[in-house]
């Protein structure tokens, strides 16, 4: 733990913490739409531009904290335990002692992803938002919904935006300790937008997006430029979104993913996580779009295409994408936001 991260905790939480009582909570999944990539703060976690996404409503992550009554620290994740050495139990537990500081307060943590496994999207985001949530109602914190996400953006810097349904923005913040560095919701309901995933490969990536991340900031000639374009895509996307103006939104998003995509080509050695499967569904997408329709694609660090549209084009995409899974992020129910148990 970094000096400046053991510092954030100590401001946040009370000196000691009480004996944790069983908790539950949900957080969503997201995509962006305009994307976060590089950071400026490997420590705290602090991003090189603000990022705009959509969460997912009900694909996400039902995390329960609880008292370990055996004394000993477990994790279940999606009815599984897992061995303490396994990489995602040790990313848990690292973690949860970010808020322990040293105390002895053993806990079990049961986790489920309902995001389909075949939709090939990360779970980090989702997880980390849950967690965070669960760890803060177990320990009976007092937390704003903006310290949460600075809490959240530690786990996985997507995690940040998770917090909340709908549109959220991640200011990226300017101050050193990231205290400004947090998601916000963008006030506005949309219920014709649409998402949907077209698998691509569900198999283990190559690279995690956090090693992808900093070796694309370390050796692409092209991230020189990616900051401040970044940050201009998303004070812009967060204009279309408040105006619900596709026309701009579905072009820009597709223009952000793949700009992301060509600083991570140009790294060297060059990072490619879009698969010719990928490229042949944008080449599909891009002769639709020729013959009218609108729908734009946005890509993350992996080979799956999240394609972009209304309500009213749904049916040309199945028709053109029969395999694709279609999802309605204001097609939730708000009372499964978070929930003590
Ligand atoms: C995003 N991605 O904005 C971007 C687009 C992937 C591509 O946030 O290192 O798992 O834990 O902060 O959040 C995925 O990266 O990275 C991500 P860390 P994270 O959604």
């Amino acid at each position: 733990m970094t000096d400046a991260l053991g510092q954030m905790f100590d401001e946040l939480l009370p000196a000691e913490l009480p004996a944790p009582r069983a908790f539950t909570a949900y957080a969503p999944s997201n995509i962006a739409l305009s994307k976060y990539w590089g950071k400026r703060d490997a420590g705290l976690n602090l991003p090189l531009n603000s990022s705009l996404s959509i969460s997912l409503g009900h694909w996400g992550s039902e995390t329960r904290v609880g008292p370990a009554t055996d004394g000993v620290d477990r994790v279940w994740l999606n009815g599984q335990e897992l061995s303490p050495d396994q990489a995602f139990a040790t990313k848990v537990f690292r973690f949860v002692d970010l808020f322990r500081r040293g105390a002895d307060l053993p806990v079990h943590i049961v986790t489920e992803n309902s995001i389909p496994t075949a939709a090939g999207l990360a779970s980090s985001a989702s997880g980390f938002a849950a967690l965070t949530l669960a760890l803060a109602g177990a320990f009976g914190l007092d937390l704003s919904k903006a310290q949460l996400s600075r809490i959240a953006r530690v786990g996985s810097g997507s995690a940040s935006r998770s917090l909340w349904h709908g549109f959220v923005r991640w200011d990226k913040g300017t101050k050193p300790d990231g205290s400004d560095s947090h998601a916000r919701p963008i006030d506005i309901t949309w219920p014709e937008f649409r998402i949907a995933i077209v698998p691509v490969d569900t198999g283990p990536k190559l690279k995690s997006s956090r090693d992808g991340m900093n070796h694309t900031v370390e050796t692409s000639p092209l991230f020189a430029n990616w900051p401040t374009q970044a940050e201009t895509d998303c004070n812009a996307m967060e204009t279309h979104v408040l105006m619900r103006d596709f026309a701009q939104l579905g072009p820009l998003a597709e223009a952000n993913a793949l700009a992301m995509h060509a600083t991570m080509m140009a790294a060297r050695p060059s990072l490619n996580y879009l698969k010719p499967e990928s490229w042949a569904v944008l080449e599909r997408l891009w002769l639709a779009r020729e013959q009218g329709l609108a729908a734009y694609a946005t890509m993350d660090a992996g080979a799956n295409v999240k394609l972009l549209f209304l309500d009213q084009s749904t049916d040309d995409l199945t028709s053109i994408y029969p395999q694709i899974q279609i999802f309605s992020p204001f097609d939730y129910q708000s009372e499964n936001a978070s929930k003590g148990a």
